[in-house]
C-alpha cells in the first residue's frame, strides 16, 4: 500500500480513482467505457464545429507537425515537460505503479492498466493480469514454424512485424465481425486480442532472439508466477540477471506509449481504422517502428557512441567528443539520440533512465554509460551551434541500447524489437478505445502542389 505522503503529491483528480477495486481489467473497462463514450458523444454534438487550429502549407508539406488532428487520451507529450500517462508524469508513475513482487521498477501489467482504463491497479489487479498474460503467453506451432523458417539473417524486426501478422489468424475480433457482430461489440473482441497479442510478444520476440543469435539453445517454457517482461527476460537468457530484468521492465514500462502522433501509434490507429485486426494494425506499426528515424535509432546510437569510444579512445574528454560530434555532423549525418519531432528538453524517460544507472555502481561505472552521460553533456551545445535541430537534448534511445551493451546484450540489431514489444501497450491501448468510441475509418484530405498554389493565390 502507498504512503499517503507519496499520494498527495498526485492530482487530485487520480487519487479518487485508485488502490480499491478488485475487479479484472474488463470489469474495470466495462464501467469506464460509457462515460467517454458520453464525452465524445457531447462533443460531437455540441463542440463538432469549434475551431481547434489553423492549417498551414508548412503544417502539410512538414509532415503534419504540429497539426492537431488526432483523438488519443492515453497520454499526452508536452514539447517542455515530457510525457504524462492519464495525467501521470513519469516520477509519479514510478511512486505509484506496482512493480514486480522483489523488484521495484513499474511493469507493463501496471502501466497497460493505467493507459487502458486512467486507473492506477491495485497490486492484486497487476497479479491477476500478470497471471492471465503467462496463460495466455504461448506460440500457436505454426508460428513457431513460420519464424523457425526465416533466415537467420532477416532483420529481426521483419521477423516480428511478420509474426504478428500472422498470429491474426486466431482473430475474435475477425472471427466476430464474419459472424456479424453488433458495432457495441467490438472493443470486447479488441481487447481479448490485445489481451492475447501483448501475451504473445514476449515468446514471439524471444524464439526470434533466440534463433538469430543463440541458435540450438533451448527456450525456456513461461513461468506462470512471473511478470510479462520477468519472462521475456528469462526466455533471452538474462532471468538470472536481476538488473537486466528490473532495466527491461523500467524501459518497456516507459516506452509504452508517447502520445499518438508518433509513426508506429499512428499507424496502429490508421490501419486499426480499417478495422483491421489488433494482429494486422500492429503489425503494420512495427513496421513503421523498423525505420531509423524512430524506432531503430536505439541500435544506431549504440553503433556511434562504440564508433565515437574507438576512435578518442580512453580521453573521454570534451574537446574530443565535441570534434567527434562535428565529425558527424559534418559528414551530413545526424547525431543519434538527439532530437525530437515534438519534445523540446531532455527526454524525461532519458532522465529516469540515466536514474536507473545512477543507483547501480556497476553501471555508473561503466565506461559506455560515462561515454553517453558525458556525450549529453556535451552534445546540446554542439548541436544549437550546428543550429539547425529544434531540440538539442538527447531523447530516450541516447542511452537505451547502451545499457543493455554494458550487461552483454550486445545484438544491437535487436534493440527495436523490445521497443516493439513495448509500444503494443500504447498502440493496443488505442485500439481497444477506437473500437469502444466507434471512431471513424481515417481519411485525411491530401493537396496538390498545384492546388496549394492555387489556394495561396485565391
Ligand atoms: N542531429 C543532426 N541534425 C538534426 C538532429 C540531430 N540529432 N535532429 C534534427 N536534425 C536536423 C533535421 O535533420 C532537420 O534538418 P533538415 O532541415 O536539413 O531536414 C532539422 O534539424 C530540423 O529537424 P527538427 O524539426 O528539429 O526534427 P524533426 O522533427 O524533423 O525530426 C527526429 C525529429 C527525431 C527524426 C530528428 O531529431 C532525428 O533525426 N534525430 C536523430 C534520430 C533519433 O534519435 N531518433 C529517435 C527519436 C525518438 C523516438 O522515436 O521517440
Amino acid at each position: 500500500m502507498l504512503a499517503r505522503a507519496r499520494l498527495s503529491r498526485l492530482p487530485t483528480s487520480f487519487l479518487g480513482r485508485r488502490l480499491a477495486s478488485t475487479k479484472s481489467l474488463k470489469e474495470t473497462l466495462q464501467e469506464v467505457i460509457p462515460a467517454k463514450q458520453e464525452q465524445l458523444k457531447k462533443l460531437k454534438t455540441e463542440h463538432g464545429q469549434a475551431v481547434v487550429g489553423e492549417v498551414k502549407v508548412e503544417n502539410i508539406i512538414g509532415g503534419m507537425r504540429g497539426l492537431k488532428a488526432m483523438l488519443w487520451d492515453a497520454s499526452v507529450l508536452d514539447p517542455n515537460e515530457g510525457i504524462r500517462f492519464h495525467g501521470l508524469s513519469i516520477p509519479e508513475c514510478q511512486k505509484v505503479l506496482p512493480s514486480a513482487p522483489g523488484g521495484k521498477e513499474i511493469i507493463a501489467e501496471s502501466m497497460l492498466w493505467l493507459l487502458l482504463t486512467g486507473q492506477v491497479p491495485t497490486p492484486e489487479q497487476t497479479k491477476q493480469l500478470s497471471k492471465e498474460l503467462a496463460e495466455k503467453g504461448d506460440l500457436p506451432a505454426y508460428v513457431e514454424k513460420l519464424i523457425d523458417s526465416f533466415p537467420t539473417t532477416l532483420h529481426p524486426m521483419t521477423q516480428l512485424g511478420m509474426g504478428v501478422a500472422a498470429l491474426n489468424h486466431d482473430s475474435s475480433f475477425q472471427a466476430a465481425y464474419e459472424k456479424g457482430m453488433k458495432k457495441s461489440e467490438y472493443w470486447t473482441h479488441t481487447l481479448d486480442d490485445c489481451i492475447d497479442l501483448i501475451a504473445r510478444l514476449p515468446a514471439l520476440a524471444a524464439r526470434i532472439y533466440r534463433n538469430v543469435y543463440k541458435p540450438g539453445t533451448p527456450l525456456p517454457a513461461i513461468n506462470k508466477d512471473l511478470d510479462l517482461v520477468g519472462n521475456y527476460s528469462n526466455m533471452l537468457g538474462y532471468g538470472d540477471n536481476q538488473s537486466i530484468t528490473e532495466y527491461l521492465r523500467l524501459y518497456i514500462a516507459l516506452h509504452g506509449d508517447h502520445e499518438g502522433g508518433n509513426a508506429s501509434a499512428h499507424t496502429a490507429h490508421l490501419v486499426g481504422s480499417t478495422l483491421s485486426d489488433p494482429y494486422l494494425s500492429y503489425s503494420a506499426a512495427l513496421f513503421a517502428l523498423a525505420g531509423p528515424l524512430h524506432g531503430l535509432a536505439n541500435q544506431e546510437v549504440l553503433r556511434w557512441q562504440l564508433a565515437m569510444q574507438q576512435e578518442i579512445g580512453s580521453d573521454v574528454s570534451e574537446e574530443n567528443i565535441k570534434s567527434y560530434l562535428w565529425k558527424t555532423l559534418k559528414s551530413g549525418q545526424v547525431v543519434p539520440g538527439y532530437g525530437h519531432g515534438v519534445l523540446r528538453n531532455p527526454d524525461p524517460r532519458f532522465i529516469a533512465l540515466q536514474e536507473f544507472c545512477n543507483t547501480r555502481p556497476e553501471l555508473k561505472n561503466s565506461p559506455i554509460i560515462q561515454l553517453v552521460n558525458k556525450t549529453s553533456e556535451v552534445a546540446p551545445d554542439v548541436l544549437k551551434e550546428h543550429g539547425k535541430t529544434k531540440n538539442p537534448y538527447p531523447n530516450v534511445d541516447a542511452t537505451s541500447g547502451c545499457v543493455l551493451y554494458h550487461y552483454g546484450f550486445t545484438e544491437f540489431k535487436y534493440y527495436t524489437v523490445i521497443f516493439g514489444v513495448s509500444r503494443a501497450l500504447g498502440a493496443l491501448t488505442q485500439l481497444v478505445w477506437a473500437r469502444a468510441l466507434g471512431l471513424p475509418l481515417e481519411r485525411p484530405k491530401s493537396y496538390s502542389m498545384d492546388a496549394l498554389e492555387k489556394l495561396v493565390k485565391q
